[in-house]
């Protein structure tokens, strides 16, 4: 049986954990392959929102298996906090949530070297979430980082003070401190709570339910052109965020992979730093971002707002083979007497082009519109897809056309209810 991919197509904050929680009760398994508390998502219902960071989103149905992959950085002291705020809910999460011995940890020493190195870099900035990413990744690559796994050696804590004098010694380059005392008592805690959960080689619990002729969700985070190697680099994370990264990031083989559903917002947002051709930064993208409730999920940071971008979408739909698309949050543009939709991009050498040129060079493309009449519709309160007024249907027609992928579902809400089937 298959693994079906969900990512991002943007740069994040598209709508992922609402759709994850729509589709999780047709699988049997939900996996995160990377990325890790720099994650934000929001699952809407019952009158109730919850924000995940790492805690896969499939944890509300009891009948699923949560997986924490062995491409996701996990931070124990943001997880322990996680766990406990669903145990206050009564969401019972001790039988179905496996993490990956191969999981790289955060220690309290990446999340201050987060800190130390944007702050160095001035006004070049990454914007990062200062959740310890890029440097717990580094270690990884660089070999030298510490696995979930290794909790349970005898020796943890003489390769935590090796990490740590390491991290000093990159501190010391920046001739800073890391100042990680106050942190290390609760670090140390979450990492006895860690212990007592299953702790697993998670690339054969998947195989075995793959053999099993389960379905898995494999669930991204962040967004394609957040991607380590096809984003817009250096403002990007530091994972494969694309599908691709599903295969590395779980231990499962290309040849499983089946659905690769693409989510995206009816229009576009980025928070941090980059490149964002289609920004707004008049009314009309505050409009959105108030409409919208445009602030970080994890940071409450106000994201940055802009139209729709076919360029990036198209690319981001190659380099993920995107099955199906999800259009989320249609519902902001509903005040709007017309909508723009960027379907081209002017380079600075004057060429007219469809295509994202390399992500580095965005910064210095103009993006070419076309003007699409606006619904002006309430579409909160639509039950089908059939009651979609005809101008969204329009627009819905037309983003087919451009992208050549069919929309399977159209999102006009934040609750699980207001997500209709196409
Ligand atoms: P990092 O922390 O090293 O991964 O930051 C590097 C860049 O990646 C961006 N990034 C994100 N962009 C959108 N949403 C993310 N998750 C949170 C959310 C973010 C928040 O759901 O809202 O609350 O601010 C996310 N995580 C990382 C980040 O902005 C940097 O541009
Ligand atoms: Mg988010």
């Amino acid at each position: 049986m298959p693994i079906d991919v969900l990512v991002g197509l943007q740069w994040g904050d598209e709508g992922k954990g609402k759709i994850v929680d729509v589709l999780a009760p047709t699988y049997d398994a939900v996996a995160r392959f990377q990325g890790g508390p720099n994650a934000g998502h929001t699952l809407t219902f019952g009158g109730q929102k919850h924000v995940l960071h790492q805690v896969p989103s499939g944890i509300f149905h009891p009948h699923i298996i949560n997986v924490v992959g062995n491409g996701v950085v996990l931070d124990p002291v943001v997880f322990r906090q996680e766990l406990q705020k669903l145990t206050d809910k009564g969401v019972e999460w001790g039988q179905n949530l496996y993490i990956s011995k191969k999981a790289q940890l955060i220690l309290p020493s990446h999340r201050a070297l987060d800190r130390i190195s944007e702050e160095a870099r001035g006004n070049t900035k990454i914007g990062s979430t200062l959740k310890g990413i890029g440097p717990t990744y580094s270690d990884k690559i660089g070999r030298v980082g510490l696995r979930v796994g290794h909790i349970l050696l005898p020796d943890f804590q003489e390769r935590y003070q090796e990490a740590v004098a390491h991290h000093a010694s990159i501190a010391a380059h920046y001739h800073k401190e890391l100042e990680i005392k106050e942190f290390e008592d609760e670090f140390f805690s979450a990492v006895d709570f860690l212990r007592t959960l299953q702790l697993t080689d998670t690339e054969y619990l998947l195989n075995d339910l793959l053999a099993q002729g389960k379905r898995i969700l494999a669930e991204g985070a962040q967004g394609s052109l957040l991607d380590i190697d096809f984003g817009t680099y250096p403002y990007v994370t530091s994972s494969s965020t694309i599908a691709a990264g599903a295969c590395t990031g779980l231990g499962v083989a290309p040849r499983h992979i089946d659905k690769v559903y693409g989510i995206t917002k009816a229009y576009c947002t980025r928070v941090g730093s980059g490149p964002f051709p289609t920004e707004l930064t008049n009314e009309v993208g505050e409009q959105i971002r108030q409409a919208g409730r445009e602030f970080g999920s994890t940071t409450g940071r106000p994201r940055r707002t802009g139209w729709i971008d076919l360029p990036a979408l198209r690319y981001a739909i190659m380099l993920n083979g995107v099955t199906e698309l999800h259009l989320m949050k249609a519902d902001v543009l509903d005040g709007f007497a017309e909508i723009q939709a960027c379907t081209h991009y002017r380079t600075p050498s004057g060429e007219h082009t469809p295509n994202l040129p390399d992500p580095g060079q965005l910064e210095a493309v103009v993006p070419e519109y076309q003007t699409i009449p606006g619904w002006q519709t309430d579409l909160t309160q639509l039950t089908s897809a059939t009651q979609l007024p005809l101008a969204l249907q329009e627009y819905l027609s037309f983003l087919e056309e451009e992208l050549q992928v069919p929309i399977r579902i159209v999102s006009v809400g934040p609750d699980r209810v207001s997500t209709l089937f196409r």
